[in-house]
């Protein structure tokens, strides 16, 4: 008698090879796929041919700032600066509770559109510590439903103020996953590079994941990726380590461009794009022609480096918009990028599941395969194209082998009713 069992439904495969297949989940993991599974089962549900996908990720979102938008003052310049000084003002009044109940609450919205990995960024640079502990805490109480990942990212830099190295360090005692930067708003060219090599220097004592926000901003000048690079390279970290952002890629000179891409080769690094953010934040400075702000994620894709797309934002100081939905991040990075082509539009999709998933470096318990924990969504859509095009429902969120969620379909109705 198995727990669960997903009748035809059309499996989406890594790759983007589709097949007919019932799914069959016991205690947590997927133990079957077959195109009949003939047993009983607790619960089954009849998917009518619908699309079977692993899990969105969400690889880049600041839970502690979600939902906060217009506190105390709504973003009139619409700048990440501007974002920044506001977030100083907010994070005076945080507390345990108000970090927690808008993290859960986000965290739900999201879950309900068939997000199971989230990566959180938490700003230790407020002497509490009440937006990492809460995080953390959080964590916690939603492990069951939902794997989140905390970064300790220094909003204000790590040499920005006289307590910060002290707290990002304080910070990975109290258990954040990874150690975050932001070497692009240190004072100096020279802080931010004494920045990274102190990330790094960090993530090898404590044993944790890299992801740093760099060189978000549209100087052309702006060359922390290249200081990633080669501490990536010299520290065999690759794999382990995120370049978040990296706006500024798309605003450097192609010999230069072309210069990085070949060294980038040489590593495993992972990149985040958060599109919806990118867009809106860059660009400001410019006039026309206006840039458009978003790193070089084709070209990235192209030789074969692990990109994926964050929402960064839902309603906060930075980005007033945002709903929680993958596809809706998806689809803005595949406009803004022009990942028209198939393959390319293919991409866009797995962007948001698969290389999230490699991003978060959790990989070894993800996919719809026989073994994996039972991390299942079921989309309203035919394939990864039509899911993208129409911003397909999801219909069933199946968490640790538990419905968590369900979605029905929208059925629009026609008041018309002669041929024309
Ligand atoms: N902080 C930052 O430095 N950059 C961002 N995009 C956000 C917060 C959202
Ligand atoms: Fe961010």
């Amino acid at each position: 008698m198995y727990d669960l069992l997903l009748r035809h439904g059309r499996l989406l495969q890594a790759g983007g090879t589709i097949a007919a297949m019932d799914l069959a989940i016991q205690q947590g993991t997927i133990v079957a796929i077959a195109p009949q599974i003939e047993a009983p089962a607790t619960l089954e549900l009849d998917l009518q041919g619908q699309l079977i996908s692993p899990p969105f990720v969400e690889s880049h979102i600041h839970l502690d700032s979600a939902l906060t938008v217009g506190e105390p003052r709504w973003n009139q310049s619409g700048t990440l600066f501007e974002g920044i000084e506001i977030w100083r003002d907010r994070k005076q009044s945080l507390s345990l509770e108000d970090v927690k109940t808008r993290a859960v609450e986000t965290l739900k919205q999201q879950a309900m559109q068939g997000v199971l990995f989230v990566r959180s960024h938490a700003d230790v640079s407020e002497t509490s510590l009440i937006a990492l502990q809460g995080l953390l805490e959080v964590r916690d109480a939603v492990k069951d439903w939902i794997t989140l990942q905390v970064v300790a990212f220094p909003q204000d830099g790590i040499y920005g103020s006289p307590q910060n190295d002290y707290l990002i360090e304080t910070a990975m005692e109290m258990g954040a996953d990874a150690v975050g930067g932001i070497p692009h708003y240190e004072l100096t060219r020279e802080d931010g590079v004494k920045s990274v090599h102190r990330i790094f220097a960090l993530a090898e004592k404590y044993d944790r994941l890299i992801d740093i926000h760099c060189d978000e901003i549209d100087d052309d000048q702006s060359r922390f990726l290249e200081v990633v690079v080669a501490c990536a390279m010299r520290t065999d970290m690759g794999s382990r380590v995120t370049a978040s952002h990296t706006t500024a890629f798309g605003s450097y000179n192609n010999a230069y461009a072309f210069k990085l891409l070949g060294l980038l080769r040489r590593t495993e690094l992972n990149f985040i794009a958060n599109p919806l953010i990118n867009i809106t934040l860059q660009g400001r400075t410019d006039t026309y022609p206006k840039r458009r702000g978003v790193t070089r994620v084709k070209e990235l894709w192209q030789q074969g480096m692990n990109v994926s797309f964050g929402h960064d934002c839902i309603q906060d100081p930075w980005y007033s918009m945002g709903t929680g939905n993958m596809l809706d991040v998806a689809s803005m990075g595949l406009h803004v990028c022009q990942m028209t082509g198939t393959a390319e539009i293919d991409a866009c999709y797995d962007m948001v599941t698969w290389h999230g998933a490699k991003t978060l470096n959790v990989s070894d318990r993800y996919g719809v395969e026989v073994g994996k924990p039972a991390n299942v969504i079921v989309l309203d859509a035919h394939d990864r194209y039509d899911a993208l095009r129409r911003r397909a429902t999801v219909r069933y969120v199946i968490s640790q082998g538990n419905l968590l969620a369900h979605t029905d379909a929208p059925k629009p109705v026609w008041h018309r009713d002669n041929a024309n």
